[in-house]
């Protein structure tokens, strides 16, 4: 097959005759027109039987691959040329001379192989006419597919921006090269017909070879390199051949050229301004990729031209405050006065530094005169965390708008060359494009590729060719772009922005350049890139190159440039003026998700109190009947959820609920009050432990699905529940997005098992623990995190809450006041909650009280994996806590209400616990007789501490010691957060003795038998009543 390969590269479709008269004629039009939009009909369908297409159509190997084995099932199968061209190719001719003309074809299949032999040459000029087409259309083919290694990329002209200097032996660098596709010097004034698969004859079809070549290199080979081959879809490569080999495409009008000289002011003068007042400042300046300012505009003025009104933004350090200042608008004195360290922050929380802080901003587009909101998100350090938060912000937007395939809004990724390459979760968020639940319908990359990380050269970086090879899984084109060339990036800018809006896809621009200063301005780059800085500091800056270019052109005159110059020098200088009378800081000011309405005019929540989570029996029986049907006709499931659903139903007859039904009770009732609810996460639609089925399957027809959940009453909000990428820190990611956008929506990511959200720590540890405090920004994010100690191994077990517990921010030393509102308010403060519910009611009191809470804040449950197996039956949703059940609530503490508390004075012992150890207390309690004597409360909320209630517990429980009970190792668990607190409670008058599994570096055992034997040896200890007396 490689040798008829070979052959194949060597063919092009044209006849002889055809050949013979190009000349003039127009090309064969592939162009369809729906609209406004141009579509690109597919030339060739590849459709089986291939036979019909005659030898001379054949453009691809693949195509002649497909060709060749339908020749083997069937020579008959296959058109007669291609018969011929295979038998003479099997019977070992040379390639070239595998072909025969169709002339002679009548008499080819007739022919054994030593006969045809001798027509091989017959007709020399034909075939050597055909052949030298079939090689220059080779030629365009590998301008397309390699000119980007030669195209003129890197602004100093030292580094190659594919890590590679070799030059590929199929682009014509010099008339040499020519014999590689056996053509020769002289062969460069012949005409040849253009395929259909170029336009670089714009209106001609057919062109000297020495011209093609020229075009060739005017579009693949000066400033831009366009890296598309690798893309599937025919109409979309086309489209991108269109848009850069169509002769004369990058054409600018004066007026174009001056805004971009403007811009390009802007973008240079707002550096140079920082840097002459706050030189010994970090800004992480743009210096060196100015043209960044220019190419983010034109991508918004582009999309906002296609109907865009709002464009949600995620970048790192680099250009950072350039890119409030002069593409979102952020005032100037509000981004200067953050230079002045006598400000005073006039918001709670540690805040964050400025080349942090998010921004959102509605005003009119100037160019195109219509509204456009532009939306910076806050991020952290953590280079690339931002990207999958963006794009969870920019789906809610769309989802909330009714905009179901991103016209209105739509995100842009910046990054920097270094870590779009080396950060994991680049490719975790490209991932989740194209995935219906999760697709933002296509998102403009740009990377401020300055061929540098920190000290770090690209060449010891990273393995793949460019910073960008990432993007190349999804089919992304990636247009390289020389920085220094600006109307170069502003094309690329142009095209990738109606790249977005014609096939809503992703699409990079890759803004090679180059970085003027150290990493940061009090950085030295010459200990450790000297030479490059050596010709970075001859490097002429990239506007005073483009200016000297137009006053040269006479677009502009050098005084109009230097007046435009003052023009912004002015404005800077005015606004730093403004700055020195701010004498406050205001994070609010820098929200990147306001949420209108929810909060009162000064930011504050509107009561500090909770209604009660509680629903009418009505309600209940209701969510429960569609909880336990399958409301949509003529649909068959399969039978064991059949008998799952008729179980569901028998609950709901006998006022009781196991863990799925309470969630589902939660979610419902939630719905049906108009909040919208997603469910994310891997297989969260069946469930993992398989209690949930929220998406049932007809067993009969493929991907004809129902969620009963959106058929509870016409006017509720809707429910998404989608199955997730295998990704954690990419998908929790997206779901923190999501609920950023709005307050009004339960928004939940569960992980397979609790322990998998380690890979997501980063947006646990940067963003969700956090995010208050450095930006202002309430969440209400609930992380389902299954939890327990079954024996199942170090992994699958411990959802390690004693991570979660250890950066809640109350202060274990100290008493709060008690006060009428303390459990809301005590809500309000914490960075996030941390509940552990031991009942499914609880857990569904929990959830609704996440939305009916005047605030929001994230929420991390345990669901405990044993109450999803044992079917843990709980009576109505504690029906048996308060008579009337719309007056119930969630329990933050669940006191012990058995024999203990009839006589609590005789009780000897107050066990603590949390979760499903709970269970295992209560019958070795028991089997041990000891129901008067040991009292066991169960602590729901673990945090905020409920001090309030474990103190009425220990009062009520006087002559009892107090013990902590955990299955989980020791320094794991809860014991190192709730000691110290119910210390605090008691006033340090009685010890905290530990009963559990002793300290150990893995979670749990992998053995069974180790695993009973420490459960066994901790209910002992639990249950001894002398066990602490040596260490009293
Ligand atoms: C996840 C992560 N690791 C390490 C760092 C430290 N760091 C900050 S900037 C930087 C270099 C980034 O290089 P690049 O992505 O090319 O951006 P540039 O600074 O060149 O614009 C590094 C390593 C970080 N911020 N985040
Ligand atoms: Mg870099």
């Amino acid at each position: 097959m490689h040798r008829l390969r070979t052959c194949a590269a060597r063919l092009r479709p044209l006849t002889a005759s055809q050949a013979a008269q190009t000349v003039g004629q127009q090309r064969p039009l592939t162009v369809a027109s729906t609209g406004n939009t141009r579509t690109f009909q597919p030339i060739r369908c590849y459709s089986t039987p291939v036979a019909s297409e005659p030898f001379l159509n054949g453009t691809s190997s693949n195509y002649v691959e497909e060709m060749y084995f339908a020749w083997l099932e069937d020579p008959k199968s296959v058109h007669k040329s291609w018969d011929v061209f295979f038998r003479n190719a099997n019977a070992g001719a040379p390639p070239g001379a595998a072909y025969q003309s169709p002339l002679s074809l009548s008499a080819a299949p007739g022919l054994a192989a030593p006969q045809l032999s001798s027509l091989v040459g017959a007709q020399p000029n034909v075939e050597k006419l055909v052949e030298d087409h079939l090689a220059v259309q080779s030629l365009i083919r590998a301008y397309q597919i390699r000119g980007h290694h030669v195209a003129q990329l890197d602004p100093l002209g030292i580094l190659d921006a594919d890590l590679d200097s070799c030059v590929p032996t199929d682009i014509i660098t010099s008339s040499d090269k020519l014999g590689f596709y056996g053509l020769n010097e002289s062969d460069l004034d012949k005409v040849f017909r253009l395929p259909t698969t170029t336009f670089i004859g714009g209106s001609e079809t057919a062109l000297p070879l020495k011209e093609i070549i020229r075009r060739l290199e005017m579009a693949y080979c000066q400033h831009i390199g366009v890296e598309f081959m690798f893309i599937n879809d025919l109409e979309q490569c086309q489209w991108i051949r269109q848009k850069f080999e169509t002769p004369g495409v990058m054409q600018f009008t004066p007026e174009e050229k001056r805004t971009l000289l403007a811009r390009m002011i802007r973008s240079t003068r707002f550096e140079e301004f920082l840097q002459k007042k706050w030189s010994a400042e970090k800004r992480f300046g743009l210096e060196g990729c100015e043209s960044l300012i220019p190419s983010l505009k034109t991508i918004i003025d582009k999309s906002s031209e296609n109907g865009v009104e709002y464009v949600i933004m995620g970048m790192p350090h680099r250009g950072r405050l350039n890119v409030l200042a002069n593409v979102i608008r952020k005032e100037l004195e509000q981004i200067f006065c953050q230079f002045d360290s006598k400000l005073e922050a006039a918001d709670e929380g540690s805040g964050d530094v400025k080349y942090h802080l998010g921004m959102y901003h509605r005003r009119i587009n100037r160019v195109t005169d219509r509204n456009i909101t532009l939306s910076l998100v806050a991020n952290p350090s953590h280079l690339e965390a931002v990207d999958p938060v963006v794009q969870g912000k920019t789906k809610a937007e769309q989802f909330y708008c009714g905009d179901n395939d991103g016209k209105r809004v739509m995100s842009i990724l910046l990054h920097g060359d270094a870590a779009f390459a080396g950060q994991g979760i680049v490719y975790e968020t490209f991932h989740l494009s194209d995935l219906p639940s999760y697709t933002t319908h296509g998102t403009v990359h740009v990377v401020v590729n300055n061929q540098i990380g920190f000290t770090t050269d690209p060449r010891m970086a990273r393995s793949s060719p460019y910073p960008t090879d990432v993007a190349r899984v999804v089919n992304a084109p990636i247009f390289h772009v020389n920085a220094d060339d600006p109307e170069a990036v502003i094309y690329v800018c142009k095209v990738a922005a109606e790249w977005r809006a014609t096939f809503h896809k992703d699409v990079v621009v890759d803004l090679v350049s180059y970085r003027r200063m150290g990493h940061n301005e009090m950085d030295e780059p010459m200990f450790t890139q000297p030479l490059m800085y050596k010709q970075i500091k001859k490097q002429k800056p990239v506007l005073q190159k483009y200016a000297e270019k137009l006053i040269a052109e006479g677009v502009v005159s050098r005084q109009e440039y230097e007046e435009e110059i003052s023009k912004y020098d002015k404005i800077c200088e005015e606004a730093y003026a403004r700055s020195k009378d701010e004498k406050i800081l205001h994070i609010k000011h820098w929200l990147d998700s306001p949420w209108p309405g929810f909060f009162t005019l000064e930011g504050q929540p509107k009561s500090m109190s909770c209604p009660s989570t509680g629903l009418s029996e009505e309600d209940l029986t209701h969510i429960g009947q569609v909880a336990s049907s399958v409301p949509v006709e003529d649909f068959t499931i399969h039978g064991g959820l059949s008998r799952i659903l008729k179980g569901r139903g028998e609950m709901i007859r006998n006022r009781t609920v196991d863990w799925a039904l309470g969630e589902y009770m939660a979610f419902g009732s939630l719905l049906k009050e108009g909040i919208h609810v997603r469910l994310s996460g891997q297989d969260v639609e069946r469930g993992t432990f398989s209690h949930r089925h929220h998406v049932l399957h007809d067993q009969n027809v493929d991907k004809r699905t129902c969620i009963p959940m959106n058929h509870i009453s016409p006017d509720q909000a809707p429910y998404t529940v989608c199955n997730s990428s295998l990704s954690e820190y990419g998908v929790l990611g997206f779901e923190l997005g999501f609920a950023m956008a709005s307050p009004n929506a339960l928004i939940l990511w569960e992980a397979q098992f609790g322990d998998f959200h380690n890979t997501a720590q980063c947006i646990i540890d940067q963003f969700i623990c956090p995010g208050q405090a450095k930006w202002v920004r309430q969440n209400g994010i609930v992380l389902l995190l299954p939890h327990g100690m079954e024996g199942m191994g170090p992994e699958h077990s411990s959802a390690r809450p004693e991570r979660f517990l250890q950066m809640c921010n109350d202060d274990p030393d100290v008493m709060p006041n008690i006060t009428e509102d303390f459990a809301v308010r005590q809500l309000y403060d914490c960075n996030w909650i941390v509940v552990n519910c031991s009942n499914p009611g609880n857990y569904f009191h929990v959830m609704r009280r996440q939305i009916l809470l005047p605030f929001r804040k994230p929420v991390r449950p345990h669901t405990l994996m044993d109450v999803y197996r044992d079917l843990n039956v709980h009576v109505w949703l504690q029906a048996g806590v308060d008579a009337n059940i719309s007056r119930t609530h969630f329990q933050r503490l669940i006191p012990d209400g058995g024999v203990a508390a009839e006589r609590p004075e005789e009780v000897k012992r107050l066990i603590f616990c949390t979760g499903k150890v709970y269970y295992e207390l209560t019958k070795e309690r028991k089997n041990r007789g000891m129901e008067g004597t040991v009292a066991i409360a169960r602590m729901e909320q673990l945090s905020p501490f409920p001090f309030d209630q474990v103190k009425a517990e220990v009062e009520r429980f006087c002559n009892a010691d107090l013990v902590w009970c955990q299955e989980e190792h020791k320094n794991q668990g809860y014991y190192d957060y709730v000691k110290p607190r119910i210390r605090t409670t008691i006033n340090r008058s009685k010890g905290v003795w530990y009963a559990g599994r002793e300290s150990a570096a893995a979670p749990a055992t992998g053995n069974k038998n180790t695993h009973l034997m420490e459960l066994r040896r901790f209910l002992d200890t639990a249950f001894d009543l002398d066990a602490f007396k040596d260490q009293q």
